[in-house]
């Protein structure tokens, strides 16, 4: 076969395989992944099971002082303009259900507000509500929870650990969960 144009049907295929590929990476977990951030995905450096918020990224798997085993994320946030976070890959959740959703941090240097923890709830690719909690001073290790009911319809949760736009923070986090209030 001579005539006629191979690079569509090609194309067309490449296509379905990236529809497939994306959509077997985003199927959701039964509990939340890494909660110790002790293993590191070695292509992008970042704990395995958690996601870039930001790119440029200022975030990363951390050896620097964790609170429990070896390791935990660290999020340097230069900029006083980009936002910075680690979100976790998505976990299967029941609407009605409270979840609370907690880290422990330790904010090395910066300022308010310093380093905040988002319970956010998904449907497909949707993030249809969020909640959060933040600290402002944490010389310490510090445990900063979330909690709150599945809204209706929602089929997954992520916990993301963030720095704010407007903040120049170099913050440690350690020990997350996700965990079902009632
Ligand atoms: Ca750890």
């Amino acid at each position: 076969m001579t005539g006629g144009s191979p690079q569509m049907p090609i194309a067309l295929m490449i296509a379905a395989w990236a529809l497939l590929s994306a959509a077997g990476a985003s199927q959701p977990l039964d509990e939340l992944p890494n909660t110790g951030f002790e293993e590191v995905a070695e292509a992008t450096g970042l704990p395995l099971g958690w996601n870039a918020y930001s790119r440029p990224n200022g975030a990363a798997y951390s050896l620097a002082d964790a609170r429990t085993g070896v390791a935990c994320a660290a999020i340097v946030d230069d900029s006083p303009q980009a936002a910075q976070g680690l979100r976790s890959d998505r976990v299967r959740i029941k609407p009605g259900v409270t979840y609370r959703a907690s880290v422990w941090t330790k904010i090395l240097s910066g300022e308010a507000p310093g380093a905040a923890l988002y319970l956010e709830f998904w449907v497909g690719n949707q993030r249809i509500e969020n909640y959060s909690k933040g600290v402002s001073e944490a010389p310490d290790w510090t445990q900063i929870s979330v909690e709150h009911i599945a809204p209706d319809g929602a089929e997954t949760a992520t916990v993301l650990i963030y720095a704010a736009s407007t903040t120049v923070v170099h913050s440690l986090f350690d020990d997350a969960a996700l965990e079902r209030v009632q």
